[in-house]
């Protein structure tokens, strides 16, 4: 599977937290993935146990947080996003989205109430960037922001947020004098509802909904320290390189699960594996796997040196996602009619994966992005 003794780099430190990732995932995760599926459940006690094990918010190095590298936290996305995209969707909406944010931009009124708490996965976070009519095009949101001489306050509706009907902190971005501005909101201020979008196929595991914002007054001190879309994009920057290697996770999975099926299953008069078709799905399948994670930690590697560029983001991301669905969507073939049962997880991983090409930026966005860097002409 690993043709490149890919975890030949990782520290002694690195491997230990993985192995407990891994051990968290098939003790917490695995016997309750079906059902929490099949139910659109969301468990608020799942952040709990990331939190005692010390994973939330992994990069940060204040408030007791592991202070690791990119490198490991994208390997324990890989990992979590191996059992369900929706939990990965969870970790790293809480990691990237909120709880570093608070601590990059944040003031010490603000970390002092939120960071430790969130990392200990007491309460649950949410980021606020999607509009009803601005996806792709964040930029033109409508929510707004009014200074008064104590407040900020708050109009506006988000739509397609992760966690938002059990989040207890939001992160809320509003435009103020044309000017976008980050805000961090908590569940008990007044003029606050956050309904469940009902009905997704995909991600169910994840809960998805809206924030309606009505005069929602904000104390000073909760507004962040950036200005303009580099406050929202630098945040997606980790999410997104944690995107690229959760889904190849779920990619690696469904390989697994797709070799082990095909030593069983006879076709022919003898096993599916030793077919010359299912040798060639399963090299390219293997190859594309390979070159996407050396992909990946390639670009950790930079993040981590600092020298990172944010088209190298929507490269791994734009790729990683392209190819875990057709690994997804081809392993499902080869499954042949179970390919499609719950019981062997990979059409599960496949709805998953369609969510997670669309947000933080969608496949055309970064290949959008990429052509700007390339071609020196933004075609938007
Ligand atoms: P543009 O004019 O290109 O740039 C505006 C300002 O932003 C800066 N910037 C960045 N800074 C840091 N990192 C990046 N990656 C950056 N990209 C841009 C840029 O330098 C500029 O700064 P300044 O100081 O000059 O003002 O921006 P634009 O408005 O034209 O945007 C273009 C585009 C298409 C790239 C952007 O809008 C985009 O990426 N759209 C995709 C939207 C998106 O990704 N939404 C994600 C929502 S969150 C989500 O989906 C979470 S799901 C989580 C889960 O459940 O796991
Ligand atoms: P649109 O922007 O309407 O795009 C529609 C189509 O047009 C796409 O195919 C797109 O690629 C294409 N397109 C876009 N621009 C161009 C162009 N210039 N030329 C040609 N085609 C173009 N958002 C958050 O803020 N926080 C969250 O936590 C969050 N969680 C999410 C969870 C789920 C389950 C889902 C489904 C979405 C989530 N999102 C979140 C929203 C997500 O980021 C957006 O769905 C995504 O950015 C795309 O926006 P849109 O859905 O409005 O699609």
């Amino acid at each position: 599977m690993h043709l490149f003794k890919l975890y030949g780099k990782c520290s002694s430190t690195q491997r230990a937290i993985l192995r407990s990732v891994k051990s968290f995932c098939e003790k917490e995760l695995v016997p309750r993935v079906r059902s929490d599926y099949k139910n659109e459940h969301t468990d608020k006690t799942i952040f709990k146990k990331m939190g005692d094990m010390g994973i939330l918010g992994p990069t940060i190095k204040e408030y007791g947080c592991l202070g690791e590298s990119y490198m490991t936290y994208g390997l324990i996305a890989k990992e979590i996003e191996s059992i369900d995209s929706g939990y990965r969707s969870m970790y790293s909406v809480q990691s990237s989205l909120v709880m570093n944010p608070i601590s990059r931009y944040g003031s010490l009124d603000v970390k002092e109430k939120y960071l430790e708490h969130l990392k200990n996965g007491d309460y649950v976070g949410c980021f606020g960037l999607t509009e009803p009519n601005a996806g792709s095009d964040p930029s033109s949101m409508t929510t707004v922001a009014h200074e008064t001489d104590t407040h900020y306050i708050l109009n506006g509706t988000k739509t397609w947020i992760s966690n938002a009907p059990i989040a207890d902190v939001m992160i809320v971005w509003a435009k103020m004098n044309d000017v976008i501005h980050g805000f961090v909101l908590d569940r008990e201020m007044k003029g606050i509802s956050t309904p469940k979008i009902d009905g997704k196929l995909s991600l169910r595991t994840s809960v998805t909904g809206m924030i309606y914002l009505d005069d929602v007054s904000v104390p000073k001190t909760h507004k962040l320290s950036v200005i303009g879309m580099k406050g929202p994009f630098s945040c997606l920057n980790s999410a997104r390189l944690g995107i690229s290697f959760g889904v190849l996770g779920a990619a690696e999975a469904c390989i697994q699960k797709t070799l082990s099926y095909a030593g069983d299953r006879v076709i022919f008069g003898e096993p599916l594996l030793k077919k010359q078709l299912f040798q060639m799905k399963m090299a390219n399948m293997v190859s594309e796997y390979n070159l996407a994670l050396l992909a990946a930690m390639h670009v950790a590697e930079h993040a981590d040196n600092d020298t990172l560029h944010p088209e190298m983001i929507s490269l791994v991301k734009r790729n990683s996602c392209e190819k875990s669905l057709y690994i997804a969507r081809t392993c499902r073939d080869i499954l042949g009619g179970n390919g499609i049962s719950e019981e062997y997880d990979i059409f599960r991983h496949l709805c998953n994966l369609e969510t997670v090409s669309t947000y933080e930026g969608t496949h055309d966005i970064h290949s959008l992005i990429l052509g700007a860097h390339i071609c020196k002409e933004k075609a938007f």
